[in-house]
């Protein structure tokens, strides 16, 4: 049995991409292994946000992994910033950070684009953050879409830096990738990420899109001037982000889908995308509707954070003695 852990930020409603690169890739694991699923609201914080909307994410996306298949009988569901040990364990991981190394991460570069003068601090120090949430643990593997590999990448270098200071106190964790959909691009500009904080709505599809919007977007989707669905990133990157994303929905390779639509025209074939990613949601919007009602979720967290905050205190108490922050 290895210990899992992963994080999605309650920054908007959760898209196809986070749905299909992370959560969804969560439900198995907890079968098998110790998972340690947070929604990791300090992380959101690095960018401005409404309290009320903030608050009410949160919740949202806790009914979101409940409906997704998260069983808190089996899995940690928990909040960030219930645990204190996250914030607490940051601040040593962006101790022994070098300023340097932060300012290369891409997701930063990305981020502060446009930004001028006002760019928050936190978003230097979020992949810090990011690498105390994992160690804190001692998780074997982190499920995250191929856009956190630089950020894990990281995490292993502080986690051995530290271990170098100051002795064995870290497991150095592991990428858990997918094998399709790591990487749902955006229906609009499909050489970028489908991302939740996209201004354009028509590229992103979101978890409880409508079934007729979900429908619409698709079909706006940019594709070529080509007529052929082949799956080919290179020259079309259009059509191969929807044949990845009809192979997760229907479970079909790639070779199987392309040979089906042989001859057939886009306008099908987005069609039938679009049906599969609202039947694929659907069982997933009906019990999020359920679960957003009810009081479970308040139950789900507070359990959550005491069964967090026991494995996590173990190990700031550890860090605290190595480093000499402890007293005694
Ligand atoms: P933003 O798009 O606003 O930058 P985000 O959606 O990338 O935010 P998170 O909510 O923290 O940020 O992402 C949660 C998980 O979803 C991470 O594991 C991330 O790798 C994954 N993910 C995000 N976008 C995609 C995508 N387009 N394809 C696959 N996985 C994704
Ligand atoms: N940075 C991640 C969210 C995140 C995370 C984590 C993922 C924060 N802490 C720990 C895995 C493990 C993102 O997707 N933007």
């Amino acid at each position: 049995m290895s210990v899992i852990f992963s994080g999605v930020q309650p920054s908007g409603t959760i898209t196809l991409g986070n749905y299909l690169g992370a959560i969804r890739r969560f439900v198995p694991l907890q079968e098998e292994h110790q998972c340690f699923y947070c929604i990791v609201n300090q992380h959101a914080i690095t960018v401005p946000q409404d309290p009320a909307i903030l608050r009410q994410n949160t919740r949202n996306l806790a009914a979101l992994y409940l409906a997704a298949g998260i069983d808190p009988a089996k899995a940690t569901l928990f909040v960030q910033s219930e645990v204190p040990e996250h914030a607490l364990l940051g601040w040593v991981m962006t101790s022994i950070s070098y300023v340097g190394e932060l300012e290369r991460m891409t997701q930063y570069k990305d981020k502060i684009a446009g930004r001028g003068e006002s760019i928050p601090a936190g978003l230097l120090t979020y992949p810090p953050l990011m690498a105390a949430d994992i160690l804190l643990y001692q998780a074997d593997y982190v499920p995250v879409g191929d856009d956190q590999k630089q950020h894990i990448e990281l995490t292993r270098n502080l986690a051995e830096r530290f271990n170098n200071r100051f002795g064995e106190v870290f497991t150095i964790p592991d990428i858990h990738a997918a094998q399709v959909g790591a990487r749902i691009m955006s229906l609009q500009e499909p050489t970028k990420k489908m991302s939740k904080s996209d201004p354009n709505q028509n590229a992103t599809i979101f978890v409880l899109d409508e079934p007729d919007q979900i429908i619409k977007k698709m079909k706006r989707a940019t594709t070529d001037s080509d007529t052929q669905i082949r799956f080919d990133k290179e020259n079309k990157p259009g059509i191969s982000n929807l044949i990845s994303i009809l192979s997760i929905c229907t479970g079909k390779n790639v070779a199987k889908i392309e040979a089906e639509y042989e001859g057939k025209g886009y306008g099908q074939f987005k069609q039938d995308v679009g049906e599969a990613v609202v039947e694929l949601l659907r069982p997933l919007q009906e019990k999020y509707h359920e679960y957003i009602q009810s009081n479970y979720i308040d139950e789900v967290l507070d359990a959550g954070a005491i069964k967090a905050h026991e494995v996590a205190a173990k190990t700031m108490q550890r860090v605290n003695e190595v480093m000499g922050l402890a007293r005694k």
